[in-house]
């Protein structure tokens, strides 16, 4: 297997889409006063994840466009819950990809306390061999679900899968301490949008 020969349109997936996505944000600077988009980051997924990916899931090799379904992933990052939704309808009617699945992550966390909204989708990308329809993987979420999953993805790192159960249940703690902080910032996002448009025409008014 030549992996840089393989992973090469992958890399250029997450480009496009890291630069449309990033065009969705500038674009509602531009014809609103807030973005539902925060931030927009992206990665092709390492090798020796694949491979840690790939033995754990039992996914062989010709299975792996198929079956790998985040080796390009980009995330979306947005100020409020609602917003995510906001950004997932969006997407779901773009006409550059298609949606293949979805899982909200939201509305039934995962067991380590994951919150996030996946969706998967298929990606024609040009190539000099010609069109590839190639798997990518959109974590949407809100600066607090991105706080948490990286602490944990942090600690996960660290301990192997052996973390200890005083840890994963203070993890568990502060994903809920993640989501209140996220549902009490939703009860006051109009006071909030609108202190953001007041900021942001004075500022423009001293440029
Ligand atoms: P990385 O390092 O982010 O690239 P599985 O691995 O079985 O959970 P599956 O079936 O591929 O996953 O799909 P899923 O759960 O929709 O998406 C997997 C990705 O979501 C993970 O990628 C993480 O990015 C994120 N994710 C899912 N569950 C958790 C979680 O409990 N904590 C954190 N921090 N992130 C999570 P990878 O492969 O783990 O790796």
């Amino acid at each position: 297997m030549n992996w840089k020969t393989f992973l090469a349109p992958y890399a250029q997936v997450v480009e496009e889409l890291k630069v449309k996505l990033r065009g969705m944000r500038s674009q509602f600077e531009h014809e609103t006063n807030h973005s539902p988009i925060e931030f927009v980051t992206g990665r092709v997924k390492p090798i020796s994840s694949i491979k840690e990916k790939m033995n754990r899931k039992n996914i062989p090799m010709d299975k792996i466009e198929s079956d790998l379904q985040d080796i390009a992933g980009v995330r979306v990052v947005c100020q409020f819950v609602d917003d995510i939704y906001d950004i997932v309808e969006r997407l779901k009617s773009r006409q550059d990809f298609v949606v293949i699945e979805e899982r909200d992550y939201i509305r039934r966390k995962k067991e380590s306390g994951y919150r996030s909204y996946h969706l998967i989708i298929e990606y024609p990308v040009e190539t000099i061999h010609g069109t590839k329809f190639l798997v990518a993987e959109i974590q949407i979420r809100t600066l607090a679900m991105n706080f948490w999953a990286t602490n944990e993805h942090s600690l996960n790192y660290k301990y192997a899968g052996q973390m200890p159960e005083k840890v994963q249940a203070r993890l568990k703690n502060a994903a809920e301490a993640a989501f209140k902080l996220d549902e009490e910032m939703s009860k006051i996002k109009d006071e909030i949008l609108e202190a953001q448009r007041v900021y942001h025409s004075n500022k423009e008014n001293h440029t």
